[in-house]
């Protein structure tokens, strides 16, 4: 007899970094580069089957912006996992300094769960920047540090545009909570 999975899995980061467009890429396969901002919150489903197991993913895409941030504890409520994104992209530099700020709110208004890293719009610089340039906060060195020092599950770089890391990223979870719950 199969079973079936339900997990509810939470996105967040700073405004405009590329949640939902993530969520988008991931369940649709589309992409587009207006922006509109999330409100509160909205959740799309995905079914996936992992070893024959029918797992059904609630993605629930948080508003970055703080000023909404009474709300957000209220959306963290169930969740199996998360997802913290940044931006790659210069000019949102800050968002990654906040992931710290993502990670202690999790840790605060969460059980003890899952966590995965998207260090996104990767299409808008040169790996080469990621590997070479060992000093920038950013880097895959300093990252690789940060994960560990943090306990966070997994570091993916992603693009929504070009849809690079984005299946991998997510296939990662499924399989972390899987493997925690079958
Ligand atoms: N070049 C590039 N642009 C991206 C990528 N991901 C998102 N964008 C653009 O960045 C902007 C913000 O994307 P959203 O997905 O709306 O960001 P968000 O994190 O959901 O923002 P909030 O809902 O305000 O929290 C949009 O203009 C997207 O087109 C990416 O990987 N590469
Ligand atoms: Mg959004």
């Amino acid at each position: 007899m199969s079973q079936g999975y339900i997990f509810k899995v939470i996105f967040i980061g700073d405004a405009a970094v590329g949640k939902t467009s993530l969520i988008r890429k991931f369940t649709k396969s589309e992409f587009s580069k207006e922006y509109i901002m999330t409100l509160g919150a909205q959740f799309t489903t995905h079914e996936d089957k992992i070893e024959g197991a029918n797992c059904r993913l609630l993605l629930w895409d948080i508003a970055g912006d703080k000023k909404l941030s009474s709300l957000r504890p209220a959306f963290y409520r169930g969740a199996k996992g998360a997802i913290i994104v940044f931006s790659h992209a210069s000019g949102q530099e800050e968002s990654f300094n906040n992931v710290s700020f993502w990670l202690n709110d999790i840790r605060k208004n969460c059980e003890k769960i899952p966590i995965i890293l998207f260090g996104n719009k990767i299409d808008l610089i040169e790996d080469d920047e990621l590997s070479k340039n060992k000093g920038k906060p950013t880097s895959n060195d300093n990252i690789e540090k940060f994960i560990n020092g943090n306990n966070i599950a997994g570091y993916y770089k992603t693009s929504a545009l070009t849809g690079n890391g984005v299946i991998d990223a997510f296939q990662t979870l499924i399989k972390i909570l899987y493997n925690e719950y079958k």
